[in-house]
């Protein structure tokens, strides 16, 4: 493939070559013509990762929002969400997952951490295969051609303390035993996945105990650790009551929080918790969509960045799947809260271009370790995307990145390719029409 631009890990560059073989980038070559058989684009931008998604949940994307008699809340949508969880059998969980992972190449992001907690049927049993979902997880990421980090959710529990689980929650539950099991299927099914990475995501402090919490980081010594943490005030408040400290703070003293760990949301955080994530290197996973949808409250990114922390962004529940959205939408309620303009950009640098580099970073990190290479360089997995010019997205260079986030969206993703393989051509992903019917028929079975 040959670009008249590229972004590259060393910057912008003119007339590039790309070349892939088993997936990964295998040559860079700048300044130099293209070939007779080289496919020619304007420009190429290396595929964001997805670092947090429930995908299932785009089934109930516009369908929680009309509202309740008593004031509406992360806890009433919660209610909402896990109702539309005891409907779903496996061949619907399988349909939602794999068009919204279609959606999400669409949209310029070429791996998603899949975040996965539902592991039981419908009346609590395990499956014949107790990784049954982790499986359709897998075929999802390969159906569509999305790389895969799948992160099994260990869920024990309702609230701090160990406190038992809700009737409600019986799809998610399993004791550390159980969960190795889950863990080894998912293993399995991940084996004929290009790419894959397995990972692990004790759910949240209210969901895991501090002994489960040891017990399932044994069990993947090495792998992406997820965690969601500090989302909701009612958790900040009941993790005090609990133990007298916050649940960073928690997190931070009793757990080896390091390169490995993504911390999702981390919205309540005060400035020691802030600088000590800073410290630890831990990426901190922002879901600027879907926080604003659940009333979640505001990330103080800016005081984080002068820090140096490490950030990438999810969709999470994959209300918008729109990667140039989520970074729009993180600079932005950046400015409301502190009144300012360009506020995550390094000082006379585009902001686009600050975001984009800082998601791409944080969430490689997040989905395939620390020290990896990203981007756009040989030994890379060959995942990038281009970009078409409309009104307002044109130009070359950062120019074109801050058209694309502050303009453009996802309408102006016109190519993608993951492992080297198109899977988006004039912005349609190439199984859109199989996908997308598949889900629209489960959707109808869930909701008739
Ligand atoms: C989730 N969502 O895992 O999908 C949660 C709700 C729960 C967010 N934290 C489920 N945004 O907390 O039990
Ligand atoms: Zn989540």
């Amino acid at each position: 493939m040959w670009f008249e631009w590229a972004l590259l890990p060393q910057g912008w560059a003119a007339h590039v070559r790309i070349s892939s073989a088993q997936g990964r980038i295998v040559a860079v070559e700048t300044g130099v013509p293209p070939a007779a058989t080289d496919e020619r684009h304007a420009n190429a931008l290396p595929g964001l990762p997805n670092l947090h998604s429930h995908a299932f949940q785009r089934g109930l994307a516009g369908r929680t929002e009309q509202r309740g008699s008593q004031a509406d809340s992360f806890w009433s949508w919660r209610g909402l969400m896990y109702r539309f969880v005891e409907r779903l059998d496996p061949d619907s969980f399988e349909a939602l997952t794999a068009f919204a992972f279609a959606e999400m190449l669409e949209a310029g992001y070429t791996r998603v951490g899949e975040f996965h907690y539902l592991h039981r049927d419908e009346r609590g049993q395990s499956y014949t295969d107790p990784a049954e979902l982790c499986a359709r997880v897998a075929a999802a990421a390969s159906d569509s051609g999305i790389a895969l980090t799948l992160l099994p959710v260990f869920y024990a529990h309702a609230g701090f303390g160990g406190l038992a689980p809700s009737e409600r929650q019986r799809r998610f539950i399993t004791d550390p035993e159980g969960f190795a099991v889950v863990l080894d299927g998912a293993r399995q099914a991940l084996h004929t996945l290009a790419g894959a990475v397995l990972g692990v995501a004790p759910h949240s402090l209210r969901a895991v105990t501090a002994a489960e919490l040891r017990a399932v980081l044994e069990l993947v010594p090495d792998g992406p650790v997820h965690v969601h943490i500090a989302e909701q005030m009612q958790e900040v408040t009941e993790c005090v009551a609990w133990c007298g400290r916050r649940p960073i703070e928690w997190l931070l003293a009793e757990a080896q929080v390091g390169e490995r760990w993504c911390l999702v949301h981390a919205t309540h955080a005060t400035a020691a918790e802030l600088a000590g994530i800073a410290r630890s290197r831990a990426v901190v996973g922002l879901c600027p969509s879907t926080e604003a949808n659940l009333g979640d409250g505001i990330f103080p990114a800016a005081e984080f960045s002068a820090l140096a922390g490490r950030y990438g962004v999810g969709s999470d529940s994959n209300v918008r799947l729109d990667a140039a959205e989520e970074l729009r939408l993180l600079e932005y309620s950046q400015r409301l809260a502190v009144r300012c303009r360009n506020v995550l950009a390094a000082p006379g640098a585009s902001t686009g271009r600050s975001l984009f580099d800082a998601a791409l970073r944080g969430g490689t990190q997040a989905l395939r370790g620390a020290g990896v290479p990203a981007g756009l360089q040989v030994g890379a997995p060959c995942d990038l995307l281009t970009l078409r010019s409309l009104d307002g997205v044109a130009g070359r260079g950062d120019e074109l990145l801050d058209g694309w986030i502050f303009n453009g969206g996802r309408a102006a993703v016109d190519s993608v390719w993951c492992a080297g393989v198109k899977v988006v051509s004039g912005g349609r992903h190439y199984a859109r029409e199989r996908l997308q019917a598949r889900y629209a028929k489960a959707l109808r079975q869930l909701s008739g």
